[in-house]
């Protein structure tokens, strides 16, 4: 219920007084906007205005500075919390205007905080458990670092705010059971423990003990006032000793101060309203207009926000001092640059494929490809969601990152693909380190909030998702990915890989590396392929997303065969089929159709041609028509696959040479 009592009085009427300035600028800014969660940061003021003003090293000045502590608010709704905090700590692009700008079109301080739209948003948060579990993948990532490059050079933690709703979402389990397991001990998660959600009390869903859950998972845990200034001081102090990660719950009233809505689900997601505000201006003694801050609060405010700078230069000069080749390495990874060579190692691995006449699986092509890259590309760290054996995802000689001993490069991610998807979110954003992660290409459903994260942030993650087809056979349809292809591809600024060999595999894997600002799938088959691509390795062909593979012999092209991955083998017998019977059919390979789409008219027109088209893909056709054309025909899946072997499944559902050639001669 709410209290229209006067407030206790702070433990200290300083601190309080700087935290006040959060609120008055949450406060105003959602009132403004007329939109936006105004409780959340009310709630958790005094809890920032402690991890910000004591003990978070960061400089806003230089906000990219590598070793600075990580801040994640999981809790994104709560977003003018973090824009505050920008605001009042100096950094130079959160303005006022931004502020009074809250949630409009074109502004830095978007509804829920966008990484990259302003300096000092880590990770982009709103969808609820994401962060936490991001935060996960950055503890994983300064720890790594730290035993690649030392202590001196790699040294900070990571801190998470979340709510209730956070801790509810079935991927805080994950996160939280792989961070106890782990035990990533510079990792503090504050939960904002104010028993309110949107729909009203807590009690409405949830009786969960949540210091007994974290103890369970392996996390240390304490329990503080979220208004008691010294209380919230010596958590966070007590969190640095530990051997675990460390859970603060922080009992706080969402809307503190608001004299009616406070700790109610009024103060939650919408503005508070003239008179409240009015309200608890006066009961919080905050006197000053909207947006104003007085020069005393906003001298703390700056002191706190240059703290940071003596931290910061006192690492440089331990920089300095690092072995240059060892810094030159470092800086180099910072800035998402791989290393020069990448393109010989790619060209002496599709060598080998040649060599060999490689007919192998495509997921054994990309193990094949890391067996060459992990040691050639140091930053790679990788891992998989207790899959490794069918998605050839460790590498020979790479080694596994284990509880306490972060030495290694692989992650058993054990069965938690969406807690995957995430960590692998903040060891990107985190920088100086390129994660990829294997599961079956059908649960990427069970990763895709994740996976679309990536693509929003445009970062660029690798996922290595095997098994992409009916053609994985007796596992059946509960396994086999039908409409996958196709919602990934939905998914903007994500380039889809489907490899169609073990060349195609290699060069699909340069694409991922070398796209720093973009996700890449990478959709592994399960069976053998043959080998496609036999002329000597010069450049990628992959690149441009399709290309001829086979151009028609002895004329001009009476249809044009549309392919990917596993298919392209079959349309290749098909166009010898035609061929057979004297029709002149060209193969086209498409294992990017993101990469396709990027390219001119003119290329695009020269490779799909002007003749009918057939398209081949074990998968729903839903997408590509816009490939099709007028004159066209489809092989493809038209509802769910079955369980037995591939010699029976495949043929069952139509993918045969006679069934492609019979498709492409009804169109002519
Ligand atoms: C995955 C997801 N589901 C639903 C929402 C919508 N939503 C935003 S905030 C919220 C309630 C969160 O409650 P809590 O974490 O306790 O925040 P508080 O009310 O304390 O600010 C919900 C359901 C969301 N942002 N993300």
């Amino acid at each position: 219920m709410s209290d229209p009592t006067p407030l206790p009085a702070p433990r200290d009427p300083h601190l309080r007084r700087m935290a006040n300035a959060i609120r008055a600028l949450a406060m105003d800014s959602v009132e403004k906007a007329n939109s936006g969660h105004p409780g959340m940061p009310m709630g958790m003021a005094d809890i920032a205005t402690v991890l910000f003003g004591q003990f978070l090293h960061f400089d806003p000045l230089h906000p990219d500075w590598p070793d600075r502590d990580r801040f994640v608010l999981s809790n994104g709704h709560g977003s003018m919390l973090l824009y505050a905090l920008l605001h009042l700590t100096g950094y130079p692009d959160m303005t006022t205007d931004q502020l009074q700008h809250f949630r409009q079109l074109g502004s830095k301080t978007a509804g829920h905080p966008e990484r990259g739209l302003a300096t000092g948003i880590e990770t982009t948060t709103g969808p609820l458990g994401q962060g936490i579990a991001n935060s996960v993948g950055m503890a994983i990532a300064e720890r790594h670092l730290a035993t690649e490059f030392g202590d001196d050079i790699v040294n900070h933690r990571t801190y998470v705010f979340c709510g209730d709703g956070c801790l509810m979402e079935g991927v805080s389990h994950e996160a939280l059971s792989l961070a106890g397991h782990l035990r990533l001990n510079k990792l503090t998660v504050l939960w904002d423990d104010n028993s309110v959600t949107i729909d009203g009390p807590t009690s409405l869903a949830v009786s969960d003990d949540q210091i007994a859950r974290f103890a369970a998972h392996g996390w240390a845990t304490t329990r503080v006032d979220g208004f008691d200034h010294e209380q919230i001081a010596a958590a966070i102090k007590w969190a640095h000793t530990q051997d675990r990660p460390s859970l603060i719950a922080c009992r706080t009233i969402i809307g503190f101060g608001a004299p009616t809505k406070a700790g109610t689900a009024h103060a939650h997601g919408s503005p508070l309203g003239a008179e409240e505000i009015k309200g608890a201006r006066e009961r919080l003694g905050w006197e000053y207009p909207p947006f104003v801050v007085p020069d005393d609060v906003r001298d703390w405010w700056h002191a706190a926000g240059a703290r940071g700078a003596a931290t910061r230069k006192e690492w440089e000069a331990r920089l300095a001092k690092l072995d240059a080749a060892k810094r030159d390495d470092f800086l180099r990874r910072q800035a998402g640059k791989l290393p020069a060579d990448l393109a010989k190692t790619i060209g002496a691995i599709c060598e080998d494929f040649r060599a060999k006449n490689a007919r192998i699986a495509t997921r054994q092509a990309s193990g094949a490809s890391l067996d060459a890259l992990v040691p050639a590309v140091p930053e790679i760290i990788g891992g998989s969601a207790d899959l490794t054996p069918s998605n050839n995802t460790k590498a020979k000689n790479e080694t596994e990152i284990k509880p306490g001993d972060f030495s290694g490069r692989y992650i058993h991610f054990g069965i938690r693909e969406m807690g995957m998807a995430a960590a692998m979110n903040g060891i990107v954003v985190h920088g100086g380190l390129i994660p990829y992660g294997g599961t079956f290409l059908t649960f990427t459903d069970y990763a895709r909030p994740s996976i679309r994260l990536s693509a929003l942030m445009e970062v660029g993650v690798i996922y290595v998702m095997t098994h992409d087809s009916i053609g994985l056979g007796e596992d059946g349809p509960t396994h086999q990915p039908i409409e996958h292809l196709s919602a990934l591809r939905a998914i903007p600024h994500l380039n889809v890989f489907r490899p169609a060999d073990a060349v195609e595999t290699a060069e699909c894997w340069q694409l991922a590396l070398e796209n720093r600002h973009a996700p890449s799938i990478l959709a592994l088959t399960r069976q053998p392929l043959p080998l496609q691509r036999n002329e000597p390795h010069s450049e990628n062909r992959s690149a441009k997303g399709a290309y001829v593979l086979a151009e028609a012999d002895g004329g001009a092209r009476q249809v044009t065969l549309l392919a990917t991955g596993s298919e392209v083998a079959v349309a290749m017998d098909a166009r010898a089929a035609l061929a057979a019977s004297g029709i002149r059919a060209a193969v086209v390979s498409m294992p990017c159709w993101e990469l396709f789409e990027k390219q001119d008219a003119a290329y695009q027109n020269a490779v799909l041609g002007t003749a009918p088209r057939v398209g081949v893909e074990a998968a729903v056709r839903h997408g590509w028509d816009r490939w099709l054309g007028p004159k066209s025909a489809f092989v493809g899946m038209h509802g769910f696959g079955a369980s037995g072997p591939i010699e029976t499944v495949y043929p069952h559902f139509g993918f045969t040479a006679e069934k492609v050639a019979e498709a492409a001669r009804s169109l002519l």
